[in-house]
């Protein structure tokens, strides 16, 4: 029935909300929603998924060939997809509208050090508000392993779901033990946004990402309910070696459901499991990204601290009262901007209009566009004391 999830008093706002975004396409962030669908997480903090099994991010610099680092890499990715597509809706109980970041919103955490792993940290920072980029660095430096890219969507609205188009990649680099440096382009999936009709919504992932570097091409292929295998969250990754490294390199194909677990299909390993995330994952700890520890006012948990509050509260008045307030000075600030004729400095990020290494493995996997802006990391995290 239309509307079941939605609590009674917001169902006709739940009913207009709809309507709009049938005819609103491109960018559904500032789009006014009913309170029970809002969640108290800005989009900053999104991209602590990439890490929640930091023992598989650190694990991608020990392996002995560029076979089982490949296979590492794509283990890895394969792991962050619950987390990543999912975990709204386990601890929310749907998938819910983020907080959209204001520019210049920062965020900082890390995962200790456990069992050797090295510690893991992490760095966000809101590049741009329209259209909303999020630009990350997460990076293991006793491994030697990082991992550099930002995101922003184009929302559509098709057969009464939201499609959510990824715009941008990352990069992730091994500094390898011979003084090379390993490089993997990753592309991201298409969403769909199902389950708008009740009041439900949860996500389903479609068509292809990609993962390649020198000496592998890695698509995987994203399917729901009633597609190749039949299940919710199924996914296929096709390995196979870029030219030139046929005849060292096997091939592989995995087959499962991203949210639970995958086994080879195909090649030497055939039968033999590949990824499990049914155990537990490991949440970012937050911490302060100044020199003193402290959190400063643009970091994401202090910025929207009253708002959050009042959405976990229930009190939507101060919710809303509080988010009008970081607006305005918003608009204040690019007023006087404009007026200055200055910009607002990015702290960690310099914006390029191409990306060389996008567009060298890009060819090997014939994906397009054939390049893409990026934000180089300017290395300057965590702050030198
Ligand atoms: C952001 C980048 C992350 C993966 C990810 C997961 C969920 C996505 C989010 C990204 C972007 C914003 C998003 C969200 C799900 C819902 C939300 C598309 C891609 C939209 C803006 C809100 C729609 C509102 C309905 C829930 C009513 O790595």
């Amino acid at each position: 029935q239309a509307g079941e999830a939605v609590p009674p008093a917001q169902r006709s706002s739940w009913a207009s909300f709809l309507k709009s975004i049938a005819s609103v396409s491109g960018d559904l962030s500032s789009m006014t929603c009913p309170p029970f669908i809002l969640s108290p997480v800005s989009l900053t903090e999104f991209p602590a998924y990439w890490c929640e099994h930091p023992e598989l991010f650190s694990a991608i610099a020990d392996q002995g060939t560029e076979e089982q680092r490949m296979l590492a890499v794509v283990k890895w990715f394969i792991s962050t997809l619950k987390g990543q597509y999912t975990s709204r809706n386990e601890s929310m109980g749907s998938e819910k509208k983020p907080l959209n970041p204001v520019l210049g919103e920062l965020f900082y955490g890390n995962w200790p050090d456990v069992n050797g792993r090295g510690e893991t940290e992490l760095l966000v920072e809101q590049v741009s508000h329209h259209p909303p980029i999020t630009a990350y660095a997460i990076e293991n430096k006793s491994k030697g392993v990082k991992l550099v890219g930002h995101n922003a969507q184009k929302t559509s609205f098709s057969g009464g779901s939201i499609i959510v188009k990824q715009i941008g990649h990352a990069t992730l680099t091994i500094k390898l033990p011979s003084g090379d440096v390993a490089e993997y382009l990753i592309t991201l999936p298409r969403l769909r946004i199902d389950g708008l009709w009740y009041g439900a919504p949860y996500i389903e992932l479609s068509e292809t990402s990609w993962i390649i570097c020198k000496e592998y091409v890695c698509a995987i292929e994203y399917k729901g309910k009633g597609y190749f295998s039949g299940k919710t969250h199924s996914f296929k990754a096709t390995l196979t070696p870029a030219p030139g490294f046929g005849g060292t390199l096997g091939s592989h194909v995995i087959e499962g459901t991203w949210h639970t677990t995958s086994k080879f299909t195909s090649g030497p390993k055939t039968g033999l499991e590949f990824h499990n995330v049914t155990g537990p994952k490991e949440e970012v700890t937050a911490i302060g990204g100044q020199t003193s520890g402290e959190m400063g006012e643009f970091e994401t948990r202090q910025l929207w601290k009253q708002v959050a509050k009042g959405i976990r509260e229930g009190d939507f008045d101060m919710a809303s009262r509080e988010k009008s307030k970081i607006e305005n000075d918003q608009r204040q600030r690019r007023k006087d901007e404009l007026a200055a004729g200055t910009k607002w400095p990015l702290k960690h990020f310099d914006h390029v209009d191409s990306d060389p290494t996008y567009e060298r493995l890009g060819k090997l996997g014939k994906i397009t566009p054939v390049t893409e802006d990026m934000y180089v990391f300017k290395e300057n995290w965590p702050p030198v004391a």
